[in-house]
């Protein structure tokens, strides 16, 4: 690069950093922040996580508050809710009266989402951990104050989504995965039953093009099991046992077990009791031992399963590759030679889904597009099992795609093109925390 493209770099990099900055603070609801105005109108799990890396680049501060606005509607069990519902919005369906979920101090959804979290405040604490309010030791008594209502949601992924002790981890829902109309999930939910749902009206697809969202054949299942799990009251058990969808992800399963390591860490930091930590220690050597079982040799990744019939899914996904993140490194080699064949079918790393296989969509949600938060993930892991040439392409990558297109909420793989909504606030999180130097 000459010195004269080095300082436009240079300029167009912090011209972005402002951007991303506003994204932020546009979507700001003062404790929380949504993902984008009118398509995502309320808090959602796994966006406040990632959203909450990007605020302390700005106001750290305002990041602890993301934090424990999420944690401040947890469920007795333990379940910390994927959509909160602090206001009464119409721009979104399904809404709270569909949920029929009050279990927790604040209407929610009834299932939860990936959670990044506890790794997300290991980042903020242990790796950045001077703020100007109060340092270290301020943080500290932070952390000690969400620590326990962390360990409560990890116990609840491995009581309620593991209750046979597998050590992997299970999903009610598709949105529980966060990667809602993946293809694996087609076979699983087939076979629901949607006629007891009755008429209903989307709002997405009138917010962006239906092209881009879930079919209403996806939608009907959706909706299906939500009024299974009302009906079940949300039981935890009763979802286990009759819930038709029911399904090992490989990504909850690996971001589960990393945040158990960063769990561990912080709780080590705290100076908590050896017995709570043992119990930490013993949820991630059951998660270590059941890794190998997403190990699908025909594919040559890690695939989820289906445990109502114990088939396999035929394809990777993007969360194949975050074997490394979660600190497991045994595939790691086969895992790179697959990145390595799907980035010969697309320019731009790492889609969504296989993109040889033919259900492939480049610009249909979780059909193929990429997305920065899983593309930080991914790289992360990758930079610490020594991939770090893989590491730096994939975050090249996610790079050139929002110099490109801005910050919307995922990107097509074969032009770098906008997909889904706009002004999407994980997406300008990830450049505030990880893109934002040359
Ligand atoms: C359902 C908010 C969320 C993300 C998910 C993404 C999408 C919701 C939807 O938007 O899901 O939870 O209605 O499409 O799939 O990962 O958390 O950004």
């Amino acid at each position: 690069m000459s010195s004269v493209e080095e300082v436009d770099l240079a300029h167009r990099i912090a011209v972005m950093g402002q951007r991303a900055k506003r994204v932020l603070e546009d979507n700001d609801r003062g404790s929380y922040t949504v993902p984008t105005a009118k398509l995502y109108p309320f808090q959602w799990n796994w966006d406040s996580a990632f959203v909450a890396l990007g605020w302390a680049e700005v106001d750290r501060e305002r990041a602890w508050l993301e934090i424990e606005t999420l944690l401040s509607a947890q469920w007795p069990s333990g379940m910390v809710p994927h959509i909160v519902f602090w206001t009464r919005e119409d721009t979104y369906f399904p809404g709270p009266d569909t949920w029929r979920a009050e279990h927790g101090p604040q209407p929610s959804s009834g299932i939860s989402q990936p959670p990044v979290l506890a790794s997300v405040l290991r980042q903020l604490t242990l790796e950045h951990p001077h703020s100007s309010d109060g340092g270290v030791a301020g943080d500290k008594a932070r952390v000690a104050a969400v620590f326990d209502a962390l360990n409560r949601w990890h116990q609840w992924w491995h009581t309620a989504r593991d209750p046979k002790g597998l050590g992997v981890i299970a999903i009610s829902h598709p949105w529980e995965s966060g990667r809602d109309n993946l293809p694996d999930w087609d076979i699983p939910a087939a076979a629901i039953d949607a006629s007891g749902i009755g008429p209903y009206e989307r709002r997405d697809t009138e917010l962006v093009d239906a092209s881009m969202r879930p079919h209403k054949h996806d939608y009907d299942r959706y909706l299906a099991l939500v009024k299974f799990g009302a009906d079940q009251g949300w039981d935890d058990a009763a979802i286990a046992a009759g819930n038709e969808f029911w399904v090992v992800d490989p990504g909850i399963t690996a971001i589960l077990l990393r945040a158990e390591r960063d769990l561990l860490k912080l709780g080590l930091w705290l100076g908590r009791d050896a017995d709570e930590l043992a119990s930490i220690s013993l949820r991630i050597e059951r998660m270590e031992g059941g890794y190998d079982r997403m190990w699908n040799p025909e594919a040559g990744t890690y695939t989820s399963i289906d445990l109502r019939s114990g088939d396999y899914a035929s394809t990777g996904t993007s969360a194949s590759f975050l074997a490394a993140y979660a600190g497991v490194t045994e595939r790691t080699s086969a895992l790179v030679d697959e990145l390595s064949a799907w980035s010969e079918h697309c320019p731009f790393l790492v889609p969504s889904f296989d993109p040889r296989d033919s259900r492939f969509e480049p610009n249909r949600y979780w059909r193929g597009p990429v997305w920065a938060m899983v593309n930080y993930m991914i790289s992360t892991g990758l930079a610490e099992v020594g991939e770090g040439e893989w590491a730096d392409r994939i975050r090249l990558s996610t790079r050139e795609m929002m110099l490109q297109s801005g910050f919307p909420e995922s990107f097509s793989p074969t032009t770098g093109e906008s997909v889904g909504g706009l002004h999407f606030a994980w997406t300008a999180a990830i450049w505030l925390s990880w893109l934002n130097r040359m």
